[in-house]
């Protein structure tokens, strides 16, 4: 039992993953991934209390102190994380909410596990908070609990944040349980989006299905209102601007340039490997590129890091197979004695090694189908103070709202991506500059801190 928080976050995962030493001693290492790179920072100043998984299956782990966080997790068995997380959550969710850029699944005993995981979260978040305290609950695993948690604990104050888009109207209304979804956000008083176009069709949503009114970015209950109000995500901009600076990332960076033969262009990926994503398309475009000869082997080696992810879901094994099919046929094409154009890396990396990468980069490539923002590209811009580099950037991705600098390109149009990748290897210095200056402008006043404190002051007042 630990003590009462007044200041919660409720996550489907714990911000650590488990590390087993040489010597079987287990312990934990804070994990990659958005969510945590956005609210960790947040959670050590306040001291609060952060409950979700710990990421093993059919496991009790007693709560436990790291890094200035209370992190109390939330078991799981292993029929749940199939059928609620990598059921519900990603085989339903997931595509669902992006796009359909891969089918949905619809299973009732999905809907029913994610149900059920949904209530013990929420019976956990309101044995964890203390009376009055705030409550933020995120993304789309946990989408019922602000009104189960509302129900249990009327005294919160209940924020719910939304990472990836929210569907249009026409989409959603696929779901056989949008209802309950629905109410079940609308449990919180705040619920936030990652765009304006999200909360629009939330609301939108809301009148349709439920007949709620709503004015503005509110919306009108019985006895109560819930704002509605995009917030776009940002990531730590001084940390990587310090980071970037420092003399062994520096040497770092030139390593990784010398490793792959010092060549004229560096083009960089670095992605979850999902297919939301936008990976084979921005291969397909390279290649072609060499295909053509408008790049030459040796001129430019495309890195492209794809960090595992959901690797027992069906859609995720078939992507890895295609993209490495793919990454085969190009470098079996064009690859000469000691280089190969592409280099693929099915591997995570520490935040240092990170950093040094987008340093080495001369051109990153972000070319999401759909992502709610993407902070990777926001990343990559936090490491450019000397003003080079070229961002290229998916228009469905929402960071493409801010960072209208960037090359933006629709990563549906073969044509269009592989002339956008020309024009960002040959841009001139200067032009390359202008492009970087107002971008690190718009990230470093919109950066985490800015995104977590306005969504807290807007759910605490
Ligand atoms: C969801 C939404 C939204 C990646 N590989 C490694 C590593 N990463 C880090 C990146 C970045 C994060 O993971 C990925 O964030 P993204 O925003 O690009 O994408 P999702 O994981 O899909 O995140 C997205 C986000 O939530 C936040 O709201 O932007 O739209 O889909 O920070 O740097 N980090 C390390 N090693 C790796 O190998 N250390």
């Amino acid at each position: 039992m630990v003590s009462r928080s007044s200041f919660v976050i409720v996550a489907n995962r714990l911000p650590v993953d488990r590390t087993i030493e040489p010597d079987g001693t287990a312990s934990w290492r804070r994990s990659p991934g958005g969510l945590v790179t956005a609210i960790a920072p947040v959670m050590q100043r306040r001291k609060g209390a952060w409950l979700g998984w710990a990421g093993a299956a059919d496991e009790d782990v007693e709560p436990f102190h790291q890094d200035g966080m209370n992190l109390v997790p939330v078991p799981l068995s292993a029929r749940e994380v199939e059928n609620y997380y990598e059921g519900f959550s990603n085989a339903t969710l997931w595509p669902l909410y992006h796009d359909v850029v891969a089918p949905p699944v619809f299973h009732r005993h999905m809907w029913e596990a994610y149900r059920e995981v949904n209530e013990r979260f929420a019976a956990a978040a309101a044995e964890a908070a203390d009376e009055g305290a705030v409550v933020w609950v995120q993304d789309y695993q946990l989408q019922l609990v602000p009104a189960m948690l509302r129900k249990l604990r009327p005294d919160l104050r209940i924020g719910f944040f939304l990472h990836i888009p929210f569907p249009p109207v026409e989409l959603f209304w696929r779901l056989p349980w949008r209802r309950q979804l629905v109410e079940g956000l609308l449990g919180a008083d705040l619920v936030g989006f990652q765009l304006p176009g999200g909360a629009s069709n939330f609301r939108r949503l809301c009148r349709r299905l439920l007949g709620l009114p709503y004015k503005g970015n509110e919306i009108f209950l019985d006895d109560r209102i819930v704002r509605t109000q995009a917030f776009p995500i940002s990531v730590d901009f001084a940390e990587l601007d310090t980071m970037v600076r420092e003399p062994h990332i520096i040497t770092r960076a030139k390593e990784i340039r010398a490793e792959l033969g010092d060549p004229e262009h560096v083009l960089l990926g670095v992605d979850r490997l999902d297919y939301t994503k936008g990976i084979g398309q921005r291969l397909r475009a390279f290649g072609e590129l060499l295909k053509d000869r408008r790049v030459y082997p040796g001129e430019a080696v495309f890195v492209q890091i794809a960090t595992p992810s959901r690797e027992r879901v069906e859609q995720y094994r078939r992507l890895r197979d295609e993209i490495e099919r793919q990454v085969g046929r190009i470098n079996g094409e064009h690859s000469m004695f000691g280089h190969q154009p592409v280099q693929y890396f099915h591997q995570s990396y520490d935040r240092a090694e990170l950093a040094a990468l987008y340093l080495a980069a001369d051109v990153m490539v972000v070319t999401p189908l759909r992502d709610g923002m993407n902070l990777v590209a926001k990343e990559y811009v936090s490491c450019h103070h000397d003003l080079q580099g070229a961002l290229v950037l998916s228009e469905f991705a929402g960071a493409a709202d801010e960072l209208r600098q960037a090359y933006l390109v629709n990563p549906y149009d073969v044509e269009g991506v592989k002339r956008t990748l020309l024009a960002a290897m040959r841009a001139t210095p200067h032009e390359l500059a202008r492009r970087m200056r107002t971008m690190r402008r718009r990230v470093a006043t919109y950066d985490v801190d800015r995104w977590a404190s306005e969504f807290l002051t807007a759910l605490e007042t």
